[in-house]
Order: C-alpha cells, then structure tokens, then sequence
C-alpha cells in the first residue's frame, strides 16, 4: 500500500467510533440495524467529507489550472477506488469484520454511474484519476444526466434497453452547489448597440433563460495528498421564467411546459458511441456544459488575476474531449467580447492559447455536424462568432496559399467550418486549438494523412500523438486483488504509484514459484467470474478451460462478428471430427449496442443464438461454450478483464483509434489476439512478437484493396466453400435459429453489400492464429511467461505516463 499516506483515520479503532457516530447521526440507527444499503452511503458520505477537506489544501494559490470538458465521464463504483487511494483499505477492512459486517458487501452496494458510453467516457475518468496522481489542479466539467446509459437485459436472445435510473438512492459522493449556479441562454434575441462614438456591441434578450447547477464530485488521487473535483451540470428552470400568470389562470400544463422543457437538456445521456447528429436536444447539451464551465473559468480566474485576460493561457488550459465541447472556442469569445470588453482579436488570440482537442474516431460518417439553421436558430449571438472565424479563415487560407498549391476549393471544402448547410465541429475545434491529437501512433498517422490532412499541412506543428492509457490502479488492482498481492510480494508496492515499475516482473519469468502463484490467482479470477456468469445468464463456465474475452461496444468495424465465425466454424469442425483437438476454450462477450443501430443489436442476438446452440449440444459443450454477460458496466468489467486469457482486439485495421479494453487485458496478463489496429500497434512493439498474437490485413493494405475496388466477398466464399463458405450458410439455414429466428440481414451485410468490414478476407488469417495460440496453451510454462510479460510491459499503458505526455506537450504544466 502506499508508502506516503495522508491517513484520513488515526488507525482502527478512530474508524470504527468515527463510522458509528455516522450511522447513528443520519439514519438515527446503530451500524448493526443500518441495511448493507445504509452501511454504504454513510462510509460514502464519510470518505467524501475527508476528501473535500483535503480538497482545500490541495493546491497552492496561482497553480496553473487544467480543465478537461467531456459530456461523458464513466467513473465506475468509486468507494473501493478511494480506500485504495487513501491508503486505508485494510483499515477499513478490518474495522468493518470487528463490526460484524463485510467491506466487499458494502463495496456492492455501489452503483455504478453509467455517464458514458464506453471508451471515450472512460479514459476521461482515468485522466482525472491520473491528473489528481499527478498532483495537478486538473478539474472534470461534464453533465450530471439524470438517467445514464441505459441497463441492457437479453430477452430471447435480443437486447432489451431499460432506463437507468441511478439516482434513485442518491449519489452519495455528490455536492449540489446552488450558489455556483450560472444561467445560459437559449434562443435569445440579438441586440445591436452603438455610442455616439460609432463603438458598438451586442446583447441578447429574451430567450429561454436555464439555469446550470452544479454537482460537485471529489476525485482522490493516489497517496491521499491531492484531492480534485468533477463538476457535473444538471439544467434547471431559472424561478424567472416561470409562467406565473398560466399558473394563475389554472394552466398548470402551460406553467409546467417550461420546467419539463429545460430539465430535458440533462434528463439522459445519448446512448450513441459514434455520433448523433442533428437533434436540437444534443445541441443544448453541448452548450450548456461548455457555457456553464466556461463562466465558472473566468469567474475563478477575475477572482484571482483581475481582468488581466492576455495572460489566462498562461493560467488556465481547457481540453476538448473529441468534438462535444467544441463551442468552447466561440463562446469563450462571446465571454470576453461581449461581456468583458475584450477585442476580437485578442479574444481568439487567448481562446487558441487555453484551447486543446482531442479526436477518437477517423470514421468520417461520426465526425460531428450540425445544420446552420438549427445552430443559428438555438444560438444566433454564438453563431456570428462561427461564421466571422470562419469569413477570417478562409481570408487567410487564399493568401497563404500559392497558385502552385493543389486545389483550392478542395482544401477549403475539407477545412472551412460552414459547408453545405452544415456547422463541421471538428474543423471548428481544430480552428480553435493550439493542440490536436490522436490516441494512438497509427490513429494519430491516419489524421495526418487523410481525415485532418488538408489541417495538417497547414499548421503541422499543431499536430501530435498521445496514446491513451487506463488507471492501472483501478483495472489492475482494484480489479485483480489476487493478482496484484503477488505481483506486490514480489516487486514492492511501488508498481501502484510508477506503472514502469512493473517491469520489475521480467526477473520472474523464468520463477516457477511465481508463475505457479499467477495460474492459481487467475484460477481464482474464473473462480469469480464464473459464479458470475452464472448468476447473470444462466451460462455455466468451467474453469478449467481457455477464457477468451471480447468486452466492448457492439460495432461493425469491431467485428465480433468475426469471432462468431471462428466460433461457428469450431462447432463445425468438432461435429465433423469428435477427435478433434482443441484446448477447450470459454468465448465471454458483453457489450452494449446503440438503440438504433440494427446491425451491431442483431449480433448480440447471433451470440446469443450460438450461445443457445453450442451450450445445449453435448457433442461440442466439452470443447467450447459461449457466454454473453448483460450489461458491461465498469463494475463488471473489473470482473472479466481479470479472469480473461485471451483478449479479442480484431477491429479491421485502420478502424479503432486506441482500443483500451486491449490495455486492460494486458494488465491483466491475457495475450492478445488482434489485428495491428489502434494501440495494439504499440502493444506489439513493447511485448514483441512471441507474446503476442497478431494476424489479418494491415491498415494500408486495407486501404489499398479497399482503393483498388477489387474486393469481392463472394470470391472469398467461394475460396472456402467447406469452412468459410458453410458458416455464412449457417446464418440463414435454420442452424442458428431455435431460439429467435435466422440472421438474414447479416448475410447481406456480408454478401449483397461486399462485406465492408473484411470478415471473411480476414477469417483464414484470424481461424489459423487462433489455432495457434490455442495450441501454445497447452504448454503452461510458456503460457504464463509470455502473460507475465504482457503485465510486466503494460507500465508504458498507465494513464499516468498519457496524463505526463498532455501535461509536458500541451498544457505545459509541471507535476
Ligand atoms: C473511443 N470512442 C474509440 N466514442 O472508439 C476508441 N463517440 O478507439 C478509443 O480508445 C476511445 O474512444 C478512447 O480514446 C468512443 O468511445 C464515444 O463513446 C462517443 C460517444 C458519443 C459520441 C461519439
């Protein structure tokens, strides 16, 4: 545990009078008669009272501030995570078994905040874990959506989406903030005025008046020294826009149309991992956060450096997570213009200093736009801003090209921020930055080279990689007490403080005591996991055999469709030849798929179809089972990434940014099976070749037979007919369908429409390598030396190096 702590209870026994007095003081009861429920809150609300007054004292005066903007934050359970951090776990423990209860029980009764969608909204979390372990004032602005994303349950093998009410226990870690509310306005009128000096300047009346409220939420670093915040917005009628006289005349309707409308802006989160366009709703949103934040910023800052708003770049940095908050350029514009007297130039000259992006997709269809007329309509003060920035870019780019230099038009159509109707966030956001990068060394090529090209040859300088990273301290230790006590015993506690110690674990390659300690804490992990499984799906795992784990969202390019063949074409293979051999192999998949997207939610009911099939076959069920686990949440995850032993990371290459669930698993010592996509790339490069898996095209060969035009899916069928072809016929020929129904639609997505995502072209290359690494398992010295590496070269996929990478690159700010 770690070795600097600021203890936040003099020892045992101060816990237990101090945890008592709580239970009695809030529930009226003794900490015997308080439900597991009530145990928790009050250890909740008592580890969030420390750690705001720890807050306090956390930085000193004039530090530089960071603040990271994400609409998303996917923190995951948080109690376990801060008795880590504070260095009190075992404390805690103890002082709870002399009370008669269990902590892992309270620890349970945690919800799990579901504020994002997958990985975005988890690296975020991670970064304000990790700028808090750095002992940075780096700050969380974000929304506070009453419902977050949805609870999936499987019913009859389909997805069924319910609303996840998470509040409805409160949310003991939060502090609501009336007196920092801040009003943004929506829709209002432009005011132009002019002095009888000609000097003129703009208001906005009227309009929807919202007021933002903010909920504070206490980010403990490790070591217990620094403590941060995340503040979370939530909208709410502003008491003067009540329509009194409707109230008056009885139309309570018409009186409450106004309360119902605004508090919509943070009622749920947008269950969409790539992508939603055009609805008026999301806009709010966006706006509301990036307003709120800002006002706040500058209200800190006046307090205390005054109006000296030239050198807040050197004071304050604001990061841009992917596109969402991508008004932060404008509107802080319109803070200092019209409400600070600020030129304009100085204005943009400040904004482009503070302001820093970070891009997560190269999918052009998910790159975010927004009709001008709906954008001018919700924020008419705003968009002026826009389109003069824009007026100002295109000046500068006909004069900074030479008439040697290509295509004009082209380079304006792929850079300007109004085209075609539309308002292109992520040139907007580009515009505005001083900063843009991706979030792997490939994704970060890929950008340079086609998606931001046209950006990049204009200001290459502005461009730069930063490989994400995961809290290891969550995903390894939290997640994988077994594990991480060994690796402890070994090698110090120092690993949880400097990930790079961790490849102090090379020594114990070649220890067969420690390898042996390694099989048995992943023994136990299934152990865990299967109970799990069990409980939640029915779906009895044994643990004797291979886990292989695909947990992530539901997408085309993320194929699990692919490992549904391999599956498919196993089964196949054993009913042809009972003497077939093959380690047997557990294949676990969970994942969401957004509401709307059809493709990625009939996957989810092929699974589990196969699941429904392969499990009641007695001739196969030895060899292989499938299971889907409902629901991937932070809290589950935990459970899989440390009983898995096979990470799937088969994206078609040049599709995944990063990945993080590859580093995760890593971590967690399960070797990689993948393609060289996203950070499996420098996975690769650091584990080297004989630990890990990598099969399939690379990402410029993907290109280039994409460009050639000469991909044909039925050529690949037809290259394969007994294996390949005989899987493709399973979808739609009865096999799969005892439980819902045949796969038509994914047929056609891989015949009549070619295949995009390169399943079958990759198939061979992906069915051999599994063969072969299902092989290599059967030899278990080689098997945990080669896992016991990839824990050991997982140091580099701290969130902690990323944090140091932003901190010395991008907001040049030091620990
Ligand atoms: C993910 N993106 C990338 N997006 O897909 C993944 N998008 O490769 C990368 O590792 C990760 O970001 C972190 O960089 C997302 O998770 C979203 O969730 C999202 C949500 C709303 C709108 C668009």
């Amino acid at each position: 545990m770690p070795t600097t702590t600021s203890k936040i209870f003099e020892n045992e026994q101060d816990f237990v009078e101090q945890y008592r007095k709580a239970c009695l003081a809030h529930y009226g009861e003794p900490f015997e008669e308080c439900t597991s429920q009530e145990q928790f809150s009050v250890l909740a609300g008592l580890v969030a009272s420390k750690s705001r007054a720890a807050q306090i004292t956390s930085h000193p005066k004039g530090a530089k501030k960071v603040y990271y903007f994400s609409l998303e934050f996917l923190l995951g359970p948080l109690l376990d995570n801060y008795l880590i951090n504070f260095g009190i776990r075992d404390l805690v423990d103890r002082g709870i078994k002399s009370m008669g209860a269990d902590l892992d029980t309270i620890c349970r009764q945690e919800v799990d905040p579901g504020l994002g969608n997958g990985g975005l909204g988890r690296l975020a979390a991670c970064f304000l874990d990790s700028m808090a372990h750095e002992g940075i004032a780096g700050y969380g602005n974000g929304m506070r959506y009453r419902y977050g994303l949805f609870r999936q349950s499987i019913e009859g093998g389909r997805q069924v989406e319910c609303t996840d009410n998470w509040l409805a226990n409160g949310f003991a870690w939060e502090t609501r903030k009336d007196d920092s509310s801040v009003i943004v306005q929506f829709g209002a009128q432009v005011v132009r005025h002019e002095d009888e000096n000609g000097h003129f300047w703009f208001t906005q009346e009227g309009g929807e008046r919202v007021r933002a409220v903010p909920y504070d939420v206490p980010i403990v670093g490790f070591g217990g020294k620094v403590v941060n915040k995340l503040r979370l917005w939530s909208a709410e009628p502003s008491a003067e826009n009540f329509d009194l006289d409707a109230f008056n005349a009885g139309d309570y309707a018409r009186a409450n149309k106004f309360r119902s409308d605004v508090e919509a802006i943070s009622t749920i989160l947008y269950p969409n991992d790539s992508g939603e366009h055009g609805r008026m709703l999301r806009l709010k949103q966006e706006y509301l956060f990036v307003s709120a934040g800002l006002q706040t910023i500058l209200r800190t800052y006046e307090r205390d450096f005054g109006d000296d708003w030239e050198h807040l770049g050197d004071h304050v940095s604001i990061h841009t997570n992917d596109t969402h908050p991508a008004m932060c350029g404008p509107e802080l514009m319109r803070l200092l213009v019209d409400e600070r007297g600020v030129g304009f130039d100085a204005a943009l000259k400040i904004a482009q200093e503070v302001l820093s992006f970070t891009n997560h997709t190269v999918m052009p269809e998910a790159l975010e736009k927004w009709p001008i007329a709906t954008f001018r309509a919700l924020l008419p003060r705003l968009y002026m801003f826009v389109e003069e920035i824009d007026r100002r870019f295109r000046e500068d780019l006909s004069s900074r090209l030479s008439p040697t230099d290509g295509n004009w038009t082209n380079v304006l159509k792929s850079t300007a921020i109004l085209w075609d109707g539309q308002v292109r966030m992520a040139n907007l956001s580009i515009i505005f930055s001083h900063s843009i990068n991706g979030v792997s060394a490939l994704h970060t090529q890929i950008l340079k080279d086609s998606v931001f090209h046209e950006f990049y040859e204009l200001r290459p300088e502005a461009f730069n990689n930063k490989t994400n990273g995961v809290s290891h301290r969550r995903f390894l230790r939290e997640a994988n007490p077994s594990y991480s006590r060994l690796i402890t015993d070994a090698i110090g506690d120092g690993w949880l403080d400097d990930a790079m110690e961790l490849e102090g674990l090379v020594a114990f390659e070649g220890d067969a005591s420690f390898l042996d300690g390694m099989e048995k804490a992943k023994h136990e992990d299934k152990e865990r996991l299967a109970a799990f499984v069990k409980q939640v799906s029915g779906v009895e795992l044994d643990t004797s055999t291979v886990f292989d784990v695909q947990v992530k969202r539901f997408h085309a390019y993320k194929r699990q469709l692919l490992n549904v063949f391999k599956i498919l074409d196993l089964y196949n293979r054993i009913l042809a030849d009972p003497s077939f051999e093959m380690q047997p192999t557990s294949f676990i998949f969970s994942g969401k798929a957004a509401q709307s997207y059809t493709f990625a939610k009939e996957i989810i009911r092929l699974i589990n179809s196969v699941a429904d099939v392969v499990n009641a076959d007695a001739r196969v069920n030895d060899k292989i089972r499938v299971a889907f686990v409902p629901n991937f949440a932070v809290s589950n995850a935990q459970l899989i990434y440390s009983a898995a032993e096979i990470s799937e990371q088969i994206s078609v290459a040049g599709a995944e940014a990063s990945g993080t669930s590859n580093m995760k698993l890593m971590m967690n010592a399960a070797i990689t099976l993948g393609t060289l996509d996203g950070s499996n790339v420098e996975i690769s490069e650091l584990v080297g070749p004989d630990n890990i898996k990598i099969f399939g095209l690379h990402a410029n060969e993907v290109e280039e037979l994409r460009a050639s035009g000469r991909y044909y899916a039925w050529d690949q069928y037809n290259a394969d007919r007994a294996r390949l072809g005989r899987v493709v016929d399973e979808l739609t020929d009865g096999t799969l369908a005892r439980l819902s129904g045949n796969f038509d639609s994914v047929r056609d997505y891989l015949m009549a429409d070619n295949d995009p995502d390169l399943v079958l072209r990759d198939f061979p290359s992906y069915a051999q390598a599994f063969d072969e690494l299902s092989h290599d398992y059967a030899d278990r010295r080689w098997w945990n030396k080669a896992a016991l590496h990839n824990t050991a070269k997982a140091g580099y996929f701290s969130s902690d190096r990323t944090i140091r990478e932003y901190m010395a690159d991008i907001w040049h700010i030091e620990s």
